[in-house]
């Protein structure tokens, strides 16, 4: 499908682009990072690279355990060379939205400690302001117990709705990788300071993490549905 074409050229570019020997890779979450996945495993068998993965999720693990890839942790390579991730919307000055997959809080952690935080995405993710196509909303992880004082607060600082995010394949919440509660804060306005914004939710004591990713992308390639790519810096 165009969507997939999309997605693996991103991740096959970034991947070709970014991934050099002896380095250490941070792997992200999602289902754009699957093809990158694949194809830095054709990379290292042919090239015979000597590469580490830290993997951001249960399911970037999968993935690097899949590929047989070698698998690291921030305890032995706590700098990571380059992290290459997928993400929900960028805006023009590439601040993201992630967490769509309820990754985002070890998504960030692992960008961090990156060197170089590499995003790839399809055309979809491609917008001029946060919000003006990603309607699900801002994602923020939160300690289990704390998750309605802090609906409110958002609400009555900032409007909009702030949603507990229900599984689909369990009962009740979904529980994230790290056994916290994933907020939905949709119908927000859009901001021309993300940063204030981002500071003021982390600041709410029960919030663990954010996934607005602000000031953190140092590249973007968002794959077309014709297969091509379009870099944004
Ligand atoms: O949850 C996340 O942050 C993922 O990286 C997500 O934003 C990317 O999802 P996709 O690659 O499946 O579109």
């Amino acid at each position: 499908s165009p969507l997939e074409s999309a997605k693996q050229a991103a991740a096959f570019k970034a991947v070709d682009k970014h991934v050099q020997n002896n380095y250490v890779i941070g792997i992200g979450s999602g289902s754009t990072i699957v093809y990158a996945a694949e194809r830095l495993a054709e990379r290292v068998s042919k090239e015979k690279l000597n590469v580490v993965c830290i993997p951001t999720s249960f399911q970037a693990k999968q993935l690097i355990v899949k590929h047989d890839l070698r698998l690291g942790s921030l305890d032995t390579h706590p700098t990571v060379d380059v992290c290459i991730d997928g993400a929900d919307e960028v805006d023009v000055n590439l601040d993201l939205i992630k967490g769509g997959g309820a990754c985002l809080l070890q998504e960030k952690i692992v960008a961090s400690c990156a060197n170089n935080l590499v995003i790839i995405a399809d055309y979809t993710k491609d917008s001029v302001k946060l919000g003006d196509q990603y309607k699900k909303g801002i994602p923020i992880e939160v300690i289990p117990m704390s998750y309605v004082p802090i609906q409110n607060k958002i609400r009555n600082r900032f409007g909009g709705d702030v949603n507990l995010r229900m599984a689909v394949a369990k009962a009740g919440p979904v529980i994230t990788d790290n056994g916290n509660f994933i907020l939905d804060w949709v119908n927000f306005k859009q901001s021309d300071d993300w940063n204030q914004v981002n500071t003021f939710i982390r600041m709410i004591p029960g919030v663990v993490e954010t996934g607005l990713f602000i000031g953190m992308a140092r590249i973007v390639y968002f794959g077309q549905a014709d297969g091509t790519v379009k870099e944004q810096i």
